[in-house]
């Protein structure tokens, strides 16, 4: 592959590699890029397109069978290796409710993993109006893609596209929003700002930071700064919350003519909004005069501790809400899931591994 940028976006499945692509659209050429799929039909940029599972699958898609894409997605693993060569951040963008958006990414996420490349997940959670079997689907996959991946944003596809009446422009929303935060972590990655965050420090915000809320807002104009403030403030992504937020990573998009007071209304906006318990704060400017000129774009990502996790500091001083490993009483379970049963050829019933416990696939958490 001739773009060498230690950085890459990668779709997995239907919904997913449609978000990477509109994504992709709005850098041009320069990102790096995959989309991973089981199904061969659908539009896919052929170059940077990877086909799993076509022995299993035959490239139709696993027609919603989390455990068959798993299958074919470990089938296929080593195929991917030779597509990330120097990759050490990736951004994994999937659409929960499939088979292959769950099943695929989370064999994927836990090779990059193993490979030592850092992986921060969006994944959109399907509308209520596609029904309790995929939410179900979503729901199932969702603690293991956690467990497995470094950062992880699920987003509600209903609150990301609230008030939007077209289906397209719902659709068009949802690209944009991620967009900005792949946008916020590839220019840190590849042209920072004034205010820089240091490779390093992503590295460990990412490696361990659990769970999030992002949002992304944007403003034109003399009061872009204190709009910004209002917008994050109501955003309904930033909203749902288990508990005090402990790290903030507040990243400010702008062109030359950002003013010094503008980041100070910005940041102490979000410090009043979300940062009265956070215990790490950092914010990042990134500086395009050609894609911002006149305009503000702020991704805000919010990470929260659940009050029964413990907390730990990182060499870089990022708190991180992953859970310590308390053998006492909480039960432990690892990436796959699948315990004993890890390399036993599956149970299947009903599209499902029956030898994933039970909680594991219903997504039901337990208080032990
Ligand atoms: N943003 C966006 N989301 C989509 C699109 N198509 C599907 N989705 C969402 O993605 C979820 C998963 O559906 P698919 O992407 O078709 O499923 P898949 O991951 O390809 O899995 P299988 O086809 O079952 O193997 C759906 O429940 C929708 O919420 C799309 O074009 N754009
Ligand atoms: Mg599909």
């Amino acid at each position: 592959m001739s773009n060498s940028s230690s950085m890459m976006l990668i779709g997995v499945g239907g919904g997913g590699s449609a978000i990477a692509r509109g994504i992709r659209r709005a850098f041009g050429e320069d990102l790096r890029f995959l989309t991973v799929d089981t199904d061969a039909t659908m539009p896919s940029d052929d170059e940077n397109f990877l086909l799993i599972g076509g022995d299993r699958l035959s490239g139709h898609g696993s027609g919603g069978n989390l455990v068959a894409a798993r299958l074919a997605a470990e089938d296929s693993i080593n195929s991917i290796d030779p597509e990330i060569e120097g990759v050490r951040l990736a951004i994994v963008v999937t659409s929960l409710g499939g088979g292959t958006g769950g099943g695929a990414t989370l064999e994927i996420v836990k090779r990059l993993d193993s490979l030592g490349i850092r992986t921060i997940v969006f994944a959109t959670t399907p509308f209520s109006f596609e029904g309790e079997d995929r939410q179900r689907l979503a729901r199932g996959v969702m603690p293991m893609i956690e467990e497995a991946a470094g950062a992880t944003f699920f987003i509600q596809l209903d609150k990301l596209v609230e008030n939007a009446d077209r289906f397209d422009d719902a659709m068009r929303r949802a690209v944009d929003t991620m967009a900005s935060a792949v946008t916020l972590f590839w220019r840190l990655v590849e042209k920072p700002g004034y205010l820089r965050l240091d490779a390093e420090r992503i590295s460990h915000l990412v490696a361990k930071a659990g769970r999030g809320r992002f949002a992304a807002v944007t403003s034109r104009g003399p009061d872009r700064a204190r709009d910004i403030s209002d917008m994050l403030t109501r955003a309904p992504l930033l909203a749902a919350s288990s508990g005090p937020v402990r790290a903030i990573l507040c990243g400010v998009l702008a062109g030359d003519d950002l003013r010094l007071s503008e980041i100070s209304t910005i940041s102490d906006g979000v410090r009043a909004a979300f940062g009265n318990q956070a215990t790490s704060f950092e914010l990042a400017t990134v500086n395009d005069e050609d894609t911002f000129s006149g305009r503000i774009s702020v991704v805000l990502l919010l990470f929260e501790a659940n009050a029964k996790d413990d907390t730990e500091e990182t060499p870089g001083g990022v708190m991180s809400n992953r859970r310590k490993k308390r053998p006492e009483k909480t039960l432990i379970v690892g990436p796959q899931g699948r315990g004993r049963f890890n390399n036993a050829e599956p149970t299947i019933w009903n599209s499902e591994d029956l030898d994933i416990p039970t909680f594991l696939r219903r997504g039901i958490s337990l208080d032990v």
